[in-house]
């Protein structure tokens, strides 16, 4: 029978066939081949045995947070408590975009802004609407569940950023566990501490346990690509890598005010190493 994974806890596998849930274990010889299934996986079970017996080939996968197999990620990203970091948001995209998973940014908090705080956070969400990154606030929900109709999402973002918050305001069912008494004692406490995907109205969404930090893993060629708004097909040359190249475009393009400084710098951050 074939299913897909809906959760992992501790080395239990939730496998969903149909509108049946099967409590599985994975058989050794995953881990022999040094793979193991995660969340999003569409496996092969042997419901009387309650095992996994094969695993089918990933359309796609996220090593941050550990999923498979997913349309889209709502990149969660705080206003403040933990302070925006343009660096953060952009690594998250990367992470995201090299993995060819179409990205939403998702901004959270912004109601603890000052009322002089709020047109930047607008600006942003225009940039990044203009350049192909559908960016929303989270009240705003149903454009969110617009984007997310008859997908699979997932969700990212670091811990206390406001993940599990949104999953129970989209659906009221649901109750996960939300903290911030991390940010009262100042480290990092992760409150949600597995992957898990919930059928949500006409979509799926994964509720991930936050991370305190992300590096990013991608070749410089792939980030390059990953800063949609970044044409290649104007610089001089073909291979150009917008660093001190003569006749770059998209330098031109950062000194006329088209592409936003952070975005720039950003980029230099994660390819010069
Ligand atoms: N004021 C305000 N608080 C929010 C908002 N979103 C989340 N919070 C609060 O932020 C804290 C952390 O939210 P969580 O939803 O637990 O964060 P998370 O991303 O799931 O965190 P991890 O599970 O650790 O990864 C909670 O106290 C929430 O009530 C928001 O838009 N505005
Ligand atoms: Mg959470
Ligand atoms: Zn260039």
């Amino acid at each position: 029978m074939k299913g897909r994974i809906i959760r992992i806890i501790s080395n239990l596998y939730t496998v969903e066939c149909e509108s049946n849930r099967y409590e599985c274990r994975a058989r050794g010889k995953f881990r022999n081949m040094g793979m193991s299934p995660v969340v999003g996986d569409i496996v092969e079970i042997d419901e009387k045995n309650q095992v996994i017996l094969s695993i089918e080939k990933r359309r796609n996968e996220l090593k941050r947070p550990v999923i498979a197999n997913v349309d889209k990620a709502v990149v969660i990203t705080t206003c403040t408590r933990p302070q925006f970091s343009s660096f953060l948001l952009d690594k998250m995209l990367v992470n995201v975009l090299a993995n060819d998973i179409e990205p939403i940014i998702c901004f959270t908090k912004f109601d603890l802004l000052k009322e002089e705080e709020k047109s930047f956070f607008y600006d942003l969400i225009d940039y990044y609407s203009k350049i192909g990154i559908p960016s929303v606030i989270n009240t705003e929900i149903d454009t969110l569940e617009k984007l997310m109709k008859n997908h699979t999402v997932v969700l990212t973002g670091q811990t206390g950023a406001g993940k599990s918050t949104l999953v129970n305001k989209l659906d009221k069912n649901l109750h996960l566990a939300t903290d911030d008494i991390s940010l009262a004692l100042g480290r990092g406490k992760h409150t949600t501490r597995h992957v898990e995907l919930f059928k949500i109205k006409d979509y799926y969404l994964a509720d991930t346990p936050g991370f305190s930090a992300l590096d990013i893993i991608e070749e410089p060629e792939n980030i390059r690509f990953c800063f949609l708004e970044f044409k290649n097909e104007s610089c001089k040359f073909n291979n150009c890598k917008h660093l001190s190249e003569t006749g770059c475009a998209v330098k031109r393009q950062l000194e006329e005010g088209e592409i936003l400084s952070s975005r720039y710098e950003n980029y230099k951050k994660m390819v010069v190493k």
